[in-house]
């Protein structure tokens, strides 16, 4: 299988709660490996820029605002089939449907607050890697 780079951020509910630990823990354990990460607190446009593909949905205003209400952790995380690997942590968008033992389903409150973001295609992923990451700071070891 292909080795693949993901971008995972744990969102301020995560952060809020004290499950950084606990959530790198499942990805370290399932194989992926932060090769990027970087403790940040967004700012509008920066949360904006990310989400823009829902910037005509009706929850994009409450999202950016849950985005920016804290700190978040971005991460790369590499490893082998990372994208879908990462998503199948995660679990679905709305925790109260996300299969059991996910991140989500496990530590979410709600579709807002929802824990954890990971990218979903891996045209994505680099794209939103390089949205937060430059190349010298993606570490192999
Ligand atoms: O890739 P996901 O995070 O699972 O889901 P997504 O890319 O479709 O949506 C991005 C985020 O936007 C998601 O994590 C939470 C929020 N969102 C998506 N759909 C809804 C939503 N928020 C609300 N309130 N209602 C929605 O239907």
């Amino acid at each position: 299988m292909a080795i693949e780079r993901t971008l995972s951020i744990i969102k301020p509910d995560g952060l809020k709660n004290h499950h950084i630990g606990e959530i790198i823990s499942r990805f370290e354990k399932a194989g992926l490996t932060p090769v990027g990460i970087r403790l940040q607190q967004l700012s509008q446009k920066e949360a904006e820029g990310f989400y823009a593909v829902h910037s005509a949905r009706g929850f994009f205003k409450d999202l950016v605002s849950f985005m920016t209400s804290g700190p978040v952790v971005v991460m790369a995380l590499e490893g082998e089939n990372a994208v879908q690997k990462n998503r199948d942590l995660m679990g679905a968008t709305d925790p109260k449907k996300a299969d059991k033992g996910t991140i989500r389903a496990d530590f979410a409150q709600s579709i807002d607050a929802n824990t954890v973001h990971g990218s979903d295609s891996l045209e994505n992923a680099k794209n939103e890697i390089a949205y937060f990451f430059r190349e010298t700071e993606l570490q192999k070891y």
